[in-house]
């Protein structure tokens, strides 16, 4: 049995998205992404960082989104949410990946949290006009990588493409992000993905409200 630490709106959703895919029993252990409120002590001994999501099994415990993702579709193969090892994809599904967190989730902490790039509050909205400028740029090296392809992968789904849904939940165009029909390769992909029975479940907030 799975324990997922949870929140809405938080890179959680999309783990939860992928457990439910593979069809494997988890359990949501609540918490929060706010700054003001307090994490859960046995979250905060795994990831002293006080982030989501956090994935605890009977005998161990990671956190990292893309460490997650990678770690559940290589223990569960049969789910066919990865390219196997030796698979010509695979450098590219773990290149998007990485790129995903690292590159368009860091321009996304930008311009939610603002305070930890920035030295001093009145130099917050500087750093959060960057991180705008920079989700442009990093979602358009995605959407022209996507190109024509069906999915991230070419023709094969994948946790790629969940992924890529989620982080399309987050753009929130009230904030100064780009929409996502800047980015109608992408969009192609998001609209797909949504229509899955386990995103439906799991996003069932943000399809009856994006702002939620
Ligand atoms: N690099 C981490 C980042 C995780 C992250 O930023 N999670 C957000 C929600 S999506 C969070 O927990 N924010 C609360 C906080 O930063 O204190 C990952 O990809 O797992």
């Amino acid at each position: 049995m799975y324990k997922l630490f949870y929140a809405l709106k938080s890179a959680s959703m999309g783990v939860r998205v992928m457990l439910e895919e593979i069809g494997v029993p988890y359990e949501l252990i609540q918490t929060s992404v706010k700054m003001d409120e307090p994490r859960p002590p046995e979250q905060l001994a795994i990831n002293p960082n006080g982030w989501v999501p956090v994935l605890v099994w009977d005998d161990g415990a990671i956190y990292e989104c893309v460490a997650i993702t990678v770690f559940l579709c290589d223990r569960y193969p049969e789910a066919n949410l990865a390219p196997a090892i030796n698979d010509a994809r695979r450098g590219l599904y773990l290149q998007t990946l990485v790129y995903f967190s690292n590159s368009v989730q860091n321009a996304f902490q930008l311009t939610y949290y603002p305070d930890r790039f920035a030295d001093t509050p009145e130099d917050e909205p500087s750093a959060q006009r960057r991180g705008n400028r920079r989700l442009r740029e990093t979602w358009k090296v995605i959407d022209d990588q996507v190109g024509d392809n069906k999915w991230v992968l070419g023709d094969q789904f994948s946790a790629a493409d969940i992924y890529l849904f989620m982080l399309t939940t987050w753009l929130r165009p009230a904030l100064g992000h780009p929409t996502i029909d800047e980015f109608p390769n992408v969009k192609r992909i998001a609209d797909v993905v949504v229509q899955r029975p386990s995103v439906r479940l799991i996003y069932e907030p943000w399809i009856a409200d994006p702002h939620y």
